[in-house]
């Protein structure tokens, strides 16, 4: 019993994160500007990241035991900050523009139009820069309106690096400040992967981030795929001079720790980070990074399709959103496998949905209620007609 309970949070009406006391009524509203539901409320102040047994914690410390010994008495460390935190933190403050989609209630747990569950550990870069921090780790619970799959889940643990540099860390170089940051970005997160990973296929793609440029993700071939791990960069000038530093570069990067955890641990399914199952939690222990995950057998999975003519308003996120509320982790995936318009201009889904418990088998009749409440919810909720 007690080890099935190791990872579960006592009920309390009444949550202590990051030093504020909040209130379920504080979270969840019956208001159009809080889209936070109960499966969401139910993981706060869960802290994977501070658990020495759970992989996210296992993986945090090997991530600090690099950080000192490369960088001794250099990183100041952050893992209990808050995770609500204001729009102008979350968004503002790195530069997020306003008309861009992670600002959305489609994207993005909103409290109410100011306050937010942070989707990313970026919402402390700009206050701790402010307060004088130059080299600073922070890990965190993050929170997204997502689709599912394996891969994918609405709340998962980001840590997130910043190191600022001064001008003397490049006057004597022939190479401008902005390459020096950038080149010591790329060697200092290189030489994470191989004390993670030892050797490991992995390469870095180009891309965009508001608050970096040039901006870079970090690819790590997993399972026969290239499986996004980290996204990185130059922090923009603004950010810094907005936070009274002038004459800095910096370097930030945030990484997603579910997704390394599953590469180094060798965990197939997102979900499983969740699971209070012995079979699962007994099979890690505080320092290890070694073990590899023996999946216990795996159980059949069973998939429904629903098929409806979507409206204007209609979002795959609300959809998934309200599968992942009936069917909480029984749903393994939701998949658009066909895409529709017909003459009159009217748009058909067809959506697969895959339901597979993790811990045991799942009977017909479970998966059936499952299924029914689905067509219910989505006739009553999501304003679409069944076809
Ligand atoms: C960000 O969140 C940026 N804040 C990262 C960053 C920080 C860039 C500092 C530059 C400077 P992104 O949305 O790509 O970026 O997410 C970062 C990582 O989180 C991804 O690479 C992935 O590993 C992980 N991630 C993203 N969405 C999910 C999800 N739904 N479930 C699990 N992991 C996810
Ligand atoms: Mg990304």
């Amino acid at each position: 019993l007690s080890a099935n309970k190791k990872w579960t949070r006592p009920v309390a009406s009444v949550l202590e994160l990051g030093g504020v006391k909040i209130a379920r009524d504080d979270v969840m509203k019956d208001d159009p500007t809080n889209n936070v539901p109960d499966t969401i409320f139910s993981k706060l102040g869960m802290q994977l990241h501070m658990k020495d047994q759970h992989p996210i914690g296992i993986l945090k410390n090997a991530i600090f035991e690099y950080f000192d010994s490369n960088y001794p008495q250099k990183f100041d460390k952050f893992d209990n900050l808050c995770p609500i935190v204001s729009v102008k933190q979350n968004f503002d403050d790195v530069l997020v523009p306003a008309d861009h989609v992670s600002r959305s209630y489609n994207d993005t747990y909103y409290v109410d139009p100011q306050t937010v569950l942070r989707c990313h550990t970026s919402a402390h870069q700009a206050e701790l820069l402010r307060s004088g921090h130059t080299h600073f780790l922070v890990t965190g619970d993050v929170y997204r309106r997502d689709s599912i799959d394996s891969t994918h889940y609405p709340v998962f643990h980001q840590m997130e690096g910043v190191r600022v540099f001064s001008p003397n860390d490049w006057e004597a170089s022939s190479l401008d400040a902005t390459s020096i940051a950038a080149g010591d970005l790329k060697t200092c997160l290189a030489g994470l992967a191989r004390h993670l990973f030892g050797a490991v296929e992995m390469r870095w793609v180009d891309t965009y981030f508001p608050f970096t440029n040039p901006s870079f993700e970090l690819e790590i071939y997993f399972k026969e795929k290239w499986l996004e791990v980290l996204g990185c960069g130059v922090m923009e000038q603004e950010i810094l001079r907005r936070s009274g530093k002038l004459n800095n570069v910096a370097w930030a990067f945030g990484l997603g720790l579910e997704r390394l955890a599953m590469v180094l641990f060798d965990i197939p399914d997102i979900r499983l980070f969740w699971s209070n199952d012995k079979r699962f939690t007994s099979q890690f222990s505080k320092g290890q990074l070694g073990i590899k995950f023996k999946p216990f057998s795996k159980y059949p999975l069973c998939y429904k399709d629903i098929s409806f003519w979507i409206s204007e308003s209609f979002t795959e996120n609300n959809f998934c959103e309200l599968v992942r509320g009936v069917a909480g982790d029984l749903v393994e995936e939701v998949s658009l496998i066909d895409n529709f318009t017909n003459n009159k201009e009217m748009t058909s889904h067809c959506y697969r949905i895959t339901y597979r418990s993790m811990e045991r088998s799942l009977t017909n009749d479970e998966i059936n209620d499952l299924q029914w409440n689905v067509i219910e919810q989505v006739q009553s909720k999501l304003n679409v007609v069944l076809r």
